[in-house]
């Protein structure tokens, strides 16, 4: 089997890589990646020497290199994580966002059609379902549930899941999505609430929470995220959608206040600021539907997991380190410096 993931160099594409290689070791990998800030080279380093993996720097909106690429490596899976993924940067910028996730899925399905695969996975998100309120706890987001976007993120990862049902109903392109909550673990980028909290508390700086810190995200573990994908692409339904999440809700400071208790730091780092623009308040999913056809389940309960992330960062300060020194400090600057 050869399989282009593209976005590899991202937070869940490297961990999916990783399980990927670890579990089908005859497997072709094949990893696209522009290196946007987000991408990390580093991050896939233990990887570099397998000889069933390559890495290619490329964007996928480049419509000549994507198709070379197609020419070249005759895939017979795409898995599509290349993505701009941060609702912030959507708010203040959302041009790139329409350009990769849109247009950028359109060019890689377009080079399937032509070079004929034998399927094509979109890794979309939970957010393209809008936002649950908070006295409602009895509902859930399924399959079913209407696309009510907010930020101009959720519009285009929402515009790209459109796209791939029409190039599966139209042209007949064997297609999924997959629809997650949010992930943490290893490799996250430290833009992103956990991650952030975890680098900033490390660094006994302020603890930024939106608004109260009342919205709820529904976590689960990365790698149970890569599972659900690796059990979608090979027994999931074509044209098919499944929504991928544990039942795992948090208001966003429980998870702030956590981080402290277990890093040994003073709540009162604790700094509420402004909130985000059109900010979603509570998502949650049901995954009947996973569960059900394909008997995927969670494994890492939310008390592990976020030890074993917990441990990752101060086990690999310089990943992230390095990171944050730099052009991070610009970015913080112009979304934190004056925030309140
Ligand atoms: P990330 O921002 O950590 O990584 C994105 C990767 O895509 C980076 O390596 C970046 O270099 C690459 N990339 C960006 N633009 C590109 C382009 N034009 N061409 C090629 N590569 C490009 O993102 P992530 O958190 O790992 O998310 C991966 C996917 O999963 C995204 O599609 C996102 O929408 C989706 N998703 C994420 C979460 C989450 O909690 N992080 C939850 C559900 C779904
Ligand atoms: O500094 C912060 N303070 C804060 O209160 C940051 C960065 C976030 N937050 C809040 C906003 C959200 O309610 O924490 C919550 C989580 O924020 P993010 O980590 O930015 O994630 P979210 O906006 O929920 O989106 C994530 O999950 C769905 C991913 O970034 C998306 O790519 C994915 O589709």
């Amino acid at each position: 089997m050869r399989i282009i993931v593209t976005g590899g160099a991202g937070f869940i594409g490297s961990n999916f890589i990783f399980h990927m290689l670890k579990k089908y070791p005859k497997y072709r990998i094949v990893c696209l990646d522009k290196l946007t800030y987000a991408g990390n080279f580093s991050t896939l380093k233990s990887v570099m020497d397998n000889p069933n993996f390559r890495f290619v720097k490329l964007d996928i909106c480049d419509r000549a290199g994507v198709f070379a690429l197609f020419k070249e490596e005759k895939p017979d899976i795409v898995v599509n994580f290349a993505a701009e993924s941060h609702v912030d940067r959507s708010i203040e910028d959302p041009g790139v966002f329409l350009q990769t996730n849109i247009i950028g899925t359109a060019t890689l399905m377009d080079a399937c059609r032509s070079f004929g695969i034998k399927r094509y996975h979109q890794v979309s998100t939970d957010e393209v379902y809008g936002d649950l309120p908070l006295d409602r706890p009895d509902l859930f987001f399924t399959e079913q549930t209407p696309i009510h976007t907010s930020s101009p993120y959720s519009s285009s990862k929402a515009s790209a899941d459109l796209l791939v049902l029409a190039y599966h109903r139209t042209y007949g392109l064997p297609v999924s999505i997959s629809r997650c909550s949010n992930n943490y673990g290893p490799y996250h980028f430290p833009e992103k609430l956990i991650p952030l909290m975890i680098a900033n508390a490390l660094n006994d700086k302020p603890l930024p929470v939106y608004g109260k810190g009342e919205n709820v995200r529904d976590w689960l573990y990365v790698e149970d995220h890569c599972k659900a994908i690796d059990l979608i692409i090979h027994k999931g339904r074509i044209g098919e959608v499944y929504n991928v999440g544990g039942h795992n809700e948090m208001k966003n400071i429980d998870i702030v206040k956590l981080i402290c208790k277990e890093l040994g730091k003073p709540e009162s780092l604790i700094t509420y600021v402004a909130n985000r623009k059109g900010h979603d308040m509570r998502y949650a999913i049901d995954p009947t539907k996973i569960h059900n056809e394909l008997g995927w389940l969670p494994e890492t309960k939310f008390a592990d997991g976020i030890k074993k992330t917990i441990q990752w960062y101060l086990d690999n300060r310089n990943w992230w380190e390095e990171i944050i020194s730099g052009e991070y400090q610009v970015y913080y600057q112009k979304m934190y410096g004056d925030r309140k």
